[in-house]
């Protein structure tokens, strides 16, 4: 597995295929389908003009809780590839609800809206394939203000970017299809990111790993945990920014 030191920092994203074994994920499905037939999971669904947020989700308390096989991968190797890709370390969230989740969308119903992810570096393992649900992000695209990822003059700025003809002209789209066993590492603070409906007969079960320096806070917090995992209704348009 070809692994270079700040490629990720460069570059904004790795694709590493095959990271896990068939036989890998076949396992790790079983363990949370047996997990979902003691707990029932909330939809979360946030409507909004063109890409909504609409998926199941296992939190990462659960997962530490539940299914420790997701957990030690959280910490160990998917920590370890991260950090060797970005040439420094990392680790993982202070906030184990938002660190480490199972994502579930099901077919033609489900998308994953717009966005940019609190944490530096998001990992996404994808369990299966599926028609659609494509994970399609503009890499380092995006101008980072040291201070206040949530301030209003940083969502000015991303506001700006993000207007269609300037996306176009200085963006340039990547789209990843999930496939059994692929792992992306993205910095996701950094690439405008989304997934495309999930089209055909299947459920498209994937776990997402989040990563930042140790000790790291995040100001809009508490919003944007309401926001994507719990039905809880939202005050705020946009819990990125406080
Ligand atoms: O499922 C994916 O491909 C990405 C999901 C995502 O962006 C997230 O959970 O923050
Ligand atoms: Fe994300």
């Amino acid at each position: 597995m070809a692994v270079n030191g700040s490629e990720l920092e460069k570059v904004g994203y790795q694709v590493v295929d095959g990271f896990l074994t068939d036989e890998q994920c076949r396992l790790l499905l079983e363990k949370i389908s047996d997990f979902r037939d003691h707990h029932t999971l909330p939809e979360i669904h946030r409507p909004m003009k063109g890409r909504s947020l609409r998926y199941h989700v296992i939190q990462g308390e659960q997962i530490r809780e539940h299914l420790p096989s997701i957990w030690d991968l959280y910490n160990g190797e998917v920590n370890q590839l991260v950090d060797r890709s970005l040439g420094f370390p990392l680790g993982p969230l202070g906030n184990t609800r938002a660190g480490v989740n199972v994502n579930l969308m099901r077919p033609n119903q489900s998308s994953y809206r717009w966005h940019y992810d609190r944490a530096c570096v998001t990992s996404i393992i994808y369990l299966n394939e599926v028609e659609g649900g494509e994970t399609e992000f503009y890499p380092n695209y995006r101008i980072l203000l040291r201070k206040g990822k949530n301030s209003s003059i940083q969502r000015a700025l991303d506001r700006f970017i993000q207007i269609k003809p300037i996306l176009s002209s200085f963006g340039s789209m990547v789209r990843v299809s999930p496939k059994v066993g692929r792992l992306v590492m993205m910095r996701a603070d950094r690439c405008w990111h989304s997934v495309r409906s999930v089209r055909g007969e299947r459920e498209r079960i994937n776990i997402i790993l989040s990563y930042d320096f140790p000790g790291t806070e995040f100001p809009s917090e508490e919003g944007l945990d309401s926001y994507l995992y719990t039905q809880e209704e939202q005050r705020s348009a946009d819990p990125n920014y406080s």
